[in-house]
């Protein structure tokens, strides 16, 4: 008869040398506790989720701080602080996905300061998965969540004001009727890059595999600063944005939103996990699917992915150079590694 793969490894062990199966088992330890988030930013979301981690705590728990502590910052793209859309309302996207599948999203939100406990709140108390706009802020007033002020930011104020000058937006009345009498072109829509050449993006995706091995994920974003009023990212969109298998592994993305809808960009970086890939390797795939169809609008955007699977392995890969992230485990510090892209 012939060993199965698995009996064959366990003989096989028997037959080594007492060092070379500690080596054997170490390989295959699981690296865990461990939390990862996009960009060197992640250096704030991944000090507020490692205290929850260590303390044998619940992955979930500590995504959800990890969204806190940046959406407490006050940045480009994250948070209540972050640049505006074209009319100057900051509108802030989020989704949060535990190890079993349950899932919350925001979209659209104005006023809320933490878009993720939001999500959180909806996953856990309701049979829902996403709310956006009005709908979402009146569900998170009723649950006690504070009205803040529309003020934006002085930094976004400035970036805005700036913005309006050279874009010389002004917002149109019934913009759907003047384009069914066919009137093109509206924009100016979300642009690429920043004023600085820098992409328009830096949302935090963070994934955590607590000591439980379970694992989650999350994402917040205020956007593409200067969108389209009412445009929706890939950030809240479960697939997307994010997405957890427990059983395999999770991913989140940052970068253009539209490119990683188009192709469920998160799932399918799970699902090339699923199918034997390591994370970086996944993500490359999902990479490319992005850019076959069109590499050279390619050139023109960024995204990127970031993986985690179920022995906490991790990785990235973005169709520019410039996407990094940050990985936090055992010691508390984290360590900001740079991803491979499809551009060099
Ligand atoms: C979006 N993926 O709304 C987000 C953009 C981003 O910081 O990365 N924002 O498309």
């Amino acid at each position: 008869m012939t060993p199965s793969r698995r009996s064959f490894l366990r003989l096989s062990a028997l037959a080594l040398p007492f060092t070379s199966v500690q080596k054997l088992f170490a390989k295959s330890a699981v690296r865990k506790p461990i939390v990862i988030s996009t960009w060197d930013s992640g250096q704030i979301s991944n000090a507020a989720a490692w205290p929850v981690l260590e303390k044998g705590g619940r992955a979930l728990d500590a995504v959800e701080q990890a969204a806190i502590a940046m959406e407490n910052e006050v940045n480009c793209c994250v948070g209540l602080g972050g640049n505006p859309d074209r009319d100057g309302f900051v509108t802030l996207d989020a989704s949060i996905m535990d190890e079993k599948a349950n899932c919350g999203s925001v979209a659209f939100l104005e006023r809320i300061k933490h878009p993720i406990s939001v999500a959180r709140k909806l996953m856990e108390t309701t049979p829902h998965v996403f709310l956006a706009g009005a709908g979402a802020q009146q569900f998170a007033v009723a649950n006690g969540f504070k009205l803040e002020s529309a003020a934006l930011s002085p930094d976004a104020d400035k970036t805005y004001k700036e913005w309006l000058k050279k874009a010389e937006y002004k917002p149109v009345i019934n913009i759907e009727h003047q384009q069914s009498k066919g009137q093109k072109g509206h924009g100016p829509f979300a642009p690429p890059r920043l004023e600085d050449g820098s992409f328009n993006h830096d949302t935090m995706g963070t994934l955590a595999l607590d000591n439980n091995g379970d694992l989650s994920g999350m994402c917040t974003t205020s956007g593409m600063g200067f969108k389209m009023r009412g445009r929706v990212g890939d950030s809240p969109i479960i697939g997307a944005g994010l997405f957890v298998d427990n059983e395999i592994g999770a991913a989140t993305s940052s970068g253009q939103g539209e490119e990683v809808i188009r192709v469920c960009g998160t799932h399918l970086v799970v699902e090339f996990m699923r199918s034997g890939l390591s994370p970086e390797e996944a993500c490359k795939k999902a990479i490319e699917r992005i850019v076959k169809p069109n590499p050279e609008r390619a050139k023109t955007f960024q995204v990127g992915f970031l993986a985690i699977n179920k022995q906490g392995e991790v990785g990235a890969y973005s169709v520019q150079k410039g996407f990094n992230y940050t990985v936090t485990e055992k010691g508390g510090k984290g360590v900001v590694i740079n991803a491979k892209s499809y551009f060099s």
